[in-house]
Protein backbone atom coordinates (compact mmCIF):
# COMPACT_ATOMS: atom_id res chain seq x y z
CA UNK A 1 0.00 0.00 0.00
CA UNK A 2 1.52 3.53 -0.74
CA UNK A 3 1.60 5.59 2.03
CA UNK A 4 -0.52 8.93 2.36
CA UNK A 5 2.78 11.00 2.94
CA UNK A 6 3.69 9.34 -0.72
CA UNK A 7 0.47 9.65 -2.72
CA UNK A 8 -1.08 12.61 -1.20
CA UNK A 9 -4.80 12.83 -2.03
CA UNK A 10 -7.21 16.78 -1.21
CA UNK A 11 -10.11 15.84 1.40
CA UNK A 12 -12.28 15.10 -1.91
CA UNK A 13 -10.20 12.38 -3.26
CA UNK A 14 -8.14 13.59 -6.18
CA UNK A 15 -4.20 13.92 -6.70
CA UNK A 16 -2.81 16.61 -4.46
CA UNK A 17 -1.58 19.07 -6.96
CA UNK A 18 -3.71 18.22 -10.33
CA UNK A 19 -7.33 18.42 -8.60
CA UNK A 20 -7.95 15.56 -10.31
CA UNK A 21 -9.76 12.49 -10.05
CA UNK A 22 -9.74 9.57 -13.12
CA UNK A 23 -12.90 10.25 -14.19
CA UNK A 24 -11.60 13.90 -15.06
CA UNK A 25 -9.19 13.14 -17.57
CA UNK A 26 -9.14 11.22 -21.67
CA UNK A 27 -6.62 9.11 -22.11
CA UNK A 28 -5.48 11.95 -25.10
CA UNK A 29 -3.96 14.67 -22.94
CA UNK A 30 -2.10 17.61 -24.52
CA UNK A 31 0.52 19.81 -22.51
CA UNK A 32 0.62 23.59 -22.75
CA UNK A 33 3.14 25.23 -20.41
CA UNK A 34 1.08 28.63 -20.05
CA UNK A 35 -2.42 28.24 -18.10
CA UNK A 36 -3.59 30.84 -20.83
CA UNK A 37 -2.70 28.46 -23.61
CA UNK A 38 -5.01 25.82 -22.23
CA UNK A 39 -9.06 28.27 -23.36
CA UNK A 40 -6.90 28.81 -26.70
CA UNK A 41 -7.23 25.03 -27.66
CA UNK A 42 -10.74 24.17 -25.57
CA UNK A 43 -12.09 27.28 -27.38
CA UNK A 44 -12.55 24.86 -30.56
CA UNK A 45 -14.27 22.15 -28.47
CA UNK A 46 -17.69 20.84 -29.13
CA UNK A 47 -18.20 20.92 -25.72
CA UNK A 48 -16.36 20.73 -22.27
CA UNK A 49 -17.11 18.39 -19.14
CA UNK A 50 -14.98 19.39 -16.55
CA UNK A 51 -12.48 22.20 -15.61
CA UNK A 52 -10.08 22.84 -12.63
CA UNK A 53 -7.15 24.84 -11.29
CA UNK A 54 -4.62 25.03 -8.58
CA UNK A 55 -1.76 26.95 -9.07
CA UNK A 56 -0.33 26.75 -12.67
CA UNK A 57 -2.13 23.45 -12.93
CA UNK A 58 -5.01 24.11 -15.53
CA UNK A 59 -7.16 21.42 -16.89
CA UNK A 60 -10.33 21.26 -19.47
CA UNK A 61 -11.64 17.73 -20.47
CA UNK A 62 -13.97 18.34 -22.87
CA UNK A 63 -14.78 16.78 -26.84
CA UNK A 64 -13.27 18.16 -30.26
CA UNK A 65 -14.79 16.62 -33.43
CA UNK A 66 -15.97 13.34 -31.64
CA UNK A 67 -13.19 12.58 -29.76
CA UNK A 68 -12.89 13.43 -25.56
CA UNK A 69 -9.35 15.56 -25.04
CA UNK A 70 -7.77 16.83 -21.92
CA UNK A 71 -6.24 19.87 -21.97
CA UNK A 72 -3.35 20.88 -19.21
CA UNK A 73 -0.83 23.17 -18.28
CA UNK A 74 2.28 22.25 -16.63
CA UNK A 75 3.83 25.67 -15.98
CA UNK A 76 7.58 25.96 -16.30
CA UNK A 77 9.71 23.09 -16.23
CA UNK A 78 11.03 19.75 -15.58
CA UNK A 79 10.30 19.98 -11.95
CA UNK A 80 6.76 20.41 -12.73
CA UNK A 81 6.54 17.52 -15.23
CA UNK A 82 7.91 15.25 -12.31
CA UNK A 83 4.17 16.46 -10.52
CA UNK A 84 2.14 16.60 -13.78
CA UNK A 85 2.86 12.53 -14.96
CA UNK A 86 3.42 10.76 -11.57
CA UNK A 87 0.02 12.58 -10.94
CA UNK A 88 -1.41 11.86 -14.20
CA UNK A 89 0.25 8.26 -13.47
CA UNK A 90 -1.32 7.37 -10.51
CA UNK A 91 -5.57 8.62 -11.80
CA UNK A 92 -4.81 5.80 -14.20
CA UNK A 93 -2.37 3.20 -12.68
CA UNK A 94 -3.53 3.34 -9.16
CA UNK A 95 -6.39 2.34 -7.29
CA UNK A 96 -6.68 5.62 -5.28
CA UNK A 97 -8.94 4.40 -2.62
CA UNK A 98 -6.52 0.72 -1.74
CA UNK A 99 -3.94 2.81 -2.82
CA UNK A 100 -2.42 0.03 -4.95
CA UNK A 101 -1.29 0.06 -8.10
CA UNK A 102 -3.60 -1.45 -10.95
CA UNK A 103 -3.00 -5.17 -12.60
CA UNK A 104 -3.50 -3.70 -15.96
CA UNK A 105 -2.23 -0.67 -16.85
CA UNK A 106 -3.47 2.66 -19.12
CA UNK A 107 -1.39 4.04 -21.61
CA UNK A 108 -1.93 7.72 -22.08
CA UNK A 109 -1.21 9.41 -25.43
CA UNK A 110 0.76 12.59 -24.28
CA UNK A 111 1.06 15.72 -26.72
CA UNK A 112 3.10 18.52 -25.93
CA UNK A 113 2.54 21.88 -27.48
CA UNK A 114 5.11 24.14 -26.74
CA UNK A 115 7.32 26.89 -27.82
CA UNK A 116 10.88 26.84 -27.81
CA UNK A 117 13.94 28.36 -29.62
CA UNK A 118 15.93 27.15 -32.40
CA UNK A 119 19.34 26.40 -32.45
CA UNK A 120 19.81 26.22 -36.13
CA UNK A 121 19.80 29.01 -38.51
CA UNK A 122 17.91 27.12 -41.14
CA UNK A 123 14.90 26.56 -38.58
CA UNK A 124 13.57 30.25 -38.42
CA UNK A 125 10.88 31.62 -36.32
CA UNK A 126 7.44 30.47 -36.87
CA UNK A 127 8.17 27.20 -37.82
CA UNK A 128 7.40 23.56 -36.05
CA UNK A 129 9.44 21.41 -34.33
CA UNK A 130 8.83 17.49 -33.56
CA UNK A 131 10.91 16.28 -31.04
CA UNK A 132 12.38 12.60 -31.83
CA UNK A 133 14.15 12.73 -29.02
CA UNK A 134 14.60 14.91 -25.62
CA UNK A 135 18.11 15.56 -24.33
CA UNK A 136 17.94 16.40 -20.29
CA UNK A 137 20.38 18.75 -19.39
CA UNK A 138 18.86 19.10 -16.31
CA UNK A 139 19.12 16.47 -13.29
CA UNK A 140 14.96 15.29 -12.91
CA UNK A 141 15.17 12.41 -14.70
CA UNK A 142 18.79 11.38 -12.54
CA UNK A 143 16.50 10.38 -9.48
CA UNK A 144 14.82 7.59 -11.38
CA UNK A 145 16.53 4.67 -12.72
CA UNK A 146 16.21 6.12 -16.35
CA UNK A 147 19.38 4.03 -17.89
CA UNK A 148 16.53 1.87 -18.75
CA UNK A 149 15.38 3.96 -21.59
CA UNK A 150 17.98 6.34 -21.99
CA UNK A 151 20.21 6.27 -25.10
CA UNK A 152 23.35 5.66 -23.34
CA UNK A 153 25.20 5.92 -26.98
CA UNK A 154 23.95 9.51 -27.53
CA UNK A 155 24.54 10.38 -24.00
CA UNK A 156 28.16 9.89 -23.99
CA UNK A 157 28.69 11.32 -27.24
CA UNK A 158 27.14 14.71 -26.57
CA UNK A 159 29.38 14.66 -23.32
CA UNK A 160 32.42 13.92 -25.38
CA UNK A 161 31.10 16.93 -27.79
CA UNK A 162 30.66 19.53 -25.60
CA UNK A 163 33.29 18.68 -23.38
CA UNK A 164 30.49 18.67 -20.87
CA UNK A 165 31.31 19.35 -17.28
CA UNK A 166 30.27 16.80 -15.30
CA UNK A 167 29.71 18.45 -11.87
CA UNK A 168 26.44 19.72 -13.71
CA UNK A 169 24.95 15.88 -13.59
CA UNK A 170 25.42 13.61 -16.77
CA UNK A 171 22.71 14.88 -19.96
CA UNK A 172 20.62 11.99 -20.80
CA UNK A 173 18.88 10.86 -24.23
CA UNK A 174 15.22 9.45 -24.79
CA UNK A 175 13.24 9.45 -28.00
CA UNK A 176 9.79 10.07 -28.24
CA UNK A 177 6.77 7.31 -28.97
CA UNK A 178 7.28 6.28 -32.47
CA UNK A 179 3.55 5.79 -32.20
CA UNK A 180 2.59 9.27 -31.78
CA UNK A 181 5.38 10.42 -34.19
CA UNK A 182 3.63 8.30 -37.23
CA UNK A 183 0.27 9.91 -35.94
CA UNK A 184 1.54 13.73 -36.43
CA UNK A 185 4.36 14.15 -38.78
CA UNK A 186 4.60 15.72 -42.25
CA UNK A 187 6.71 17.52 -43.91
CA UNK A 188 5.74 20.76 -42.04
CA UNK A 189 8.09 19.67 -39.37
CA UNK A 190 11.38 20.07 -38.44
CA UNK A 191 12.35 16.76 -36.88
CA UNK A 192 15.58 16.50 -34.32
CA UNK A 193 16.95 16.52 -31.08
CA UNK A 194 15.07 18.82 -28.10
CA UNK A 195 17.14 19.89 -25.59
CA UNK A 196 15.64 20.66 -22.02
CA UNK A 197 17.51 22.77 -19.74
CA UNK A 198 16.86 23.38 -16.04
CA UNK A 199 16.15 26.94 -16.47
CA UNK A 200 15.83 29.78 -18.77
CA UNK A 201 18.87 32.19 -18.66
CA UNK A 202 21.96 30.70 -17.69
CA UNK A 203 21.35 26.76 -17.99
CA UNK A 204 20.12 27.99 -22.00
CA UNK A 205 23.24 30.36 -22.39
CA UNK A 206 21.37 33.66 -21.91
CA UNK A 207 24.09 35.88 -19.94
CA UNK A 208 22.49 39.57 -18.40
CA UNK A 209 24.83 40.09 -15.48
CA UNK A 210 26.17 36.71 -13.98
CA UNK A 211 28.88 34.76 -16.07
CA UNK A 212 27.81 31.07 -16.68
CA UNK A 213 30.02 28.18 -16.78
CA UNK A 214 30.45 27.03 -20.22
CA UNK A 215 29.53 30.41 -22.79
CA UNK A 216 30.71 28.36 -25.78
CA UNK A 217 27.55 25.42 -25.24
CA UNK A 218 25.29 26.76 -27.49
CA UNK A 219 27.52 26.77 -30.10
CA UNK A 220 28.54 22.89 -29.51
CA UNK A 221 24.79 21.84 -29.20
CA UNK A 222 24.34 23.50 -32.74
CA UNK A 223 27.12 21.34 -34.31
CA UNK A 224 26.33 17.83 -32.49
CA UNK A 225 24.95 15.28 -34.81
CA UNK A 226 24.57 11.57 -34.02
CA UNK A 227 22.82 8.68 -36.23
CA UNK A 228 21.75 11.64 -38.50
CA UNK A 229 20.29 13.48 -35.86
CA UNK A 230 20.76 17.07 -35.07
CA UNK A 231 20.16 19.16 -32.33
CA UNK A 232 17.15 21.71 -33.43
CA UNK A 233 16.03 23.89 -30.31
CA UNK A 234 16.04 24.24 -26.55
CA UNK A 235 13.07 24.45 -24.45
CA UNK A 236 12.41 23.54 -20.72
CA UNK A 237 10.23 20.19 -20.72
CA UNK A 238 10.35 17.86 -23.73
CA UNK A 239 13.08 15.55 -21.80
CA UNK A 240 11.37 15.35 -18.72
CA UNK A 241 8.31 14.21 -20.26
CA UNK A 242 9.90 11.80 -22.65
CA UNK A 243 11.67 10.50 -19.58
CA UNK A 244 8.76 10.03 -17.10
CA UNK A 245 6.58 8.71 -19.76
CA UNK A 246 8.89 6.02 -21.34
CA UNK A 247 9.29 4.49 -17.45
CA UNK A 248 5.64 4.59 -16.89
CA UNK A 249 4.69 3.28 -19.49
CA UNK A 250 2.48 6.53 -21.80
CA UNK A 251 3.16 7.36 -25.17
CA UNK A 252 4.71 10.93 -25.21
CA UNK A 253 5.31 13.47 -27.88
CA UNK A 254 6.50 17.23 -28.02
CA UNK A 255 5.96 19.90 -30.77
CA UNK A 256 7.35 23.38 -30.40
CA UNK A 257 6.43 26.69 -32.45
CA UNK A 258 10.01 28.18 -32.94
CA UNK A 259 9.45 31.75 -31.42
CA UNK A 260 13.29 32.47 -31.06
CA UNK A 261 16.31 31.77 -33.52
CA UNK A 262 19.35 31.80 -31.04
CA UNK A 263 21.49 31.02 -33.84
CA UNK A 264 20.53 34.65 -35.63
CA UNK A 265 19.22 36.40 -32.45
CA UNK A 266 15.63 36.91 -33.45
CA UNK A 267 12.56 36.28 -32.32
CA UNK A 268 9.16 36.32 -33.99
CA UNK A 269 6.87 39.08 -34.53
CA UNK A 270 4.04 37.31 -33.61
CA UNK A 271 4.13 34.34 -31.36
CA UNK A 272 1.15 34.24 -30.77
CA UNK A 273 0.10 33.31 -34.46
CA UNK A 274 3.03 30.29 -34.82
CA UNK A 275 1.55 28.83 -31.46
CA UNK A 276 -2.09 29.29 -33.14
CA UNK A 277 -1.40 27.39 -36.36
CA UNK A 278 0.48 24.50 -34.47
CA UNK A 279 -2.56 24.01 -32.19
CA UNK A 280 -4.90 23.80 -35.15
CA UNK A 281 -2.70 21.46 -36.89
CA UNK A 282 -2.13 19.46 -34.06
CA UNK A 283 -6.03 18.99 -33.33
CA UNK A 284 -6.56 18.26 -37.28
CA UNK A 285 -3.62 15.46 -37.30
CA UNK A 286 -5.34 14.04 -33.66
CA UNK A 287 -9.03 13.51 -34.72
CA UNK A 288 -7.78 12.24 -38.16
CA UNK A 289 -6.39 9.09 -36.47
C1 LIG B 1 9.92 29.62 -20.97
O1 LIG B 1 9.51 30.89 -21.34
C2 LIG B 1 8.84 28.58 -21.16
O2 LIG B 1 8.41 28.58 -22.54
C3 LIG B 1 8.71 27.33 -23.16
C4 LIG B 1 9.76 26.71 -22.26
O3 LIG B 1 9.87 25.32 -22.40
C5 LIG B 1 9.35 27.17 -20.87
O4 LIG B 1 8.31 26.39 -20.32
O5 LIG B 1 7.60 26.47 -23.31
P1 LIG B 1 6.04 26.79 -23.02
O6 LIG B 1 5.68 28.00 -23.86
O7 LIG B 1 5.28 25.59 -23.42
O8 LIG B 1 5.91 27.07 -21.54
Amino acid sequence: MIQSSELILNPDGSVYHLNLKPEHIAHDIIFVGDQNRVEKITQFFDSIEFSTQKREFKTQTGIFKGKRITVMSTGIGPDNIDIVINELDALVNIDLETRQPKENLTSLNIIRIGTSGSLQADIPVDSFVMSKFGLGLDNMLRSYLIDEVSNLEMEDAFVKHTNWDLRKGKPCVIACSEKLEKMIESDKMHKGITATAGGFYGPQGRVLRLNIQDEELNAKMDNFKFGGNQITNLEMETAAIYGLSALLGHNALSLNAIIANRASGTFSKDPYKAVDELIAYTLDKLVKN
